[in-house]
């Protein structure tokens, strides 16, 4: 399989599990903390600008986003967690539906995990984490905001966030949709991991 991620078409949007779409495709989701560029990064990397809202305030996206690309994969824009500013029992809900997602959506073959590079991994990014290993599911960790460090500072940043999540290889991309960095080795990585299997 060879997919060209360009021309998404919104398929649904929801934050309710049931009401997730029922296809045939393989499922991609972007999960990462709020703000930490999901839904920007979204948009670039499907050459769409206006695709997905997003907002320098965190908790801007409040469902699942399910986008179809060439009828051959489908791309989940999620909402962030941890720091939201919104009401207690909506991140409850939203909680509660991701953790549903990642234990129990079948359709889902592939996880972008989206760390800042100038973040370390907490708590809250442990517990999603911890679900997509229970599951073993193939995962590329993106570290998104490039443009934003000094040079000086990327490589430790790296060992840090690998060493919060104790882990000794993975997948990983470097991306800023700012300057424009990292679609391609992306894009090729996601199509060989489907490709392998
Ligand atoms: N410097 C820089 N800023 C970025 C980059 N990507 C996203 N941002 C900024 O980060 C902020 C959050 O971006 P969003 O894409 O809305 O983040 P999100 O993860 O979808 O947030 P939620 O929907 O709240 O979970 C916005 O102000 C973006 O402009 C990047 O590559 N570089
Ligand atoms: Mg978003």
């Amino acid at each position: 399989m060879q997919v060209e991620f360009t021309n998404p078409k919104l398929m649904r949007k929801s934050a309710k599990f049931a009401n997730f779409p029922i296809h045939q495709m393989p499922e991609i989701a972007i999960i990462g903390k709020s703000n930490v560029g999901k839904s920007s990064f979204v948009n670039h990397f499907l050459k769409t600008p206006n695709l997905t809202m997003t907002s320098s305030k965190p908790g801007r996206t409040r469902q699942f986003f399910f986008f179809n690309i060439h009828n051959k994969i489908v791309l989940v824009d999620l909402p962030g967690y941890g720091w939201a500013s919104v009401s207690k029992t909506m991140k409850a809900d939203w909680n509660q539906t991701m953790v549903e997602y990642l234990k129990f959506r079948e359709e889902l073959q592939l996880v972008l995990f989206l760390v800042d590079i100038r973040r370390v991994p907490d708590e809250n990014d442990f517990k999603m984490f911890d679900l997509i290993l229970d599951r073993e599911l193939p995962m590329i960790l993106l570290f998104t905001k490039m443009d934003k460090p000094k040079k000086n500072e990327i490589a430790k940043n790296k060992k840090k966030i690998f060493e919060a999540f104790d882990l000794h290889t993975c997948m990983n991309v470097s991306y800023s949709v700012h300057s424009n960095k990292g679609r391609p080795e992306l894009s090729k990585l996601i199509n060989q991991a489907f490709s392998e299997e």
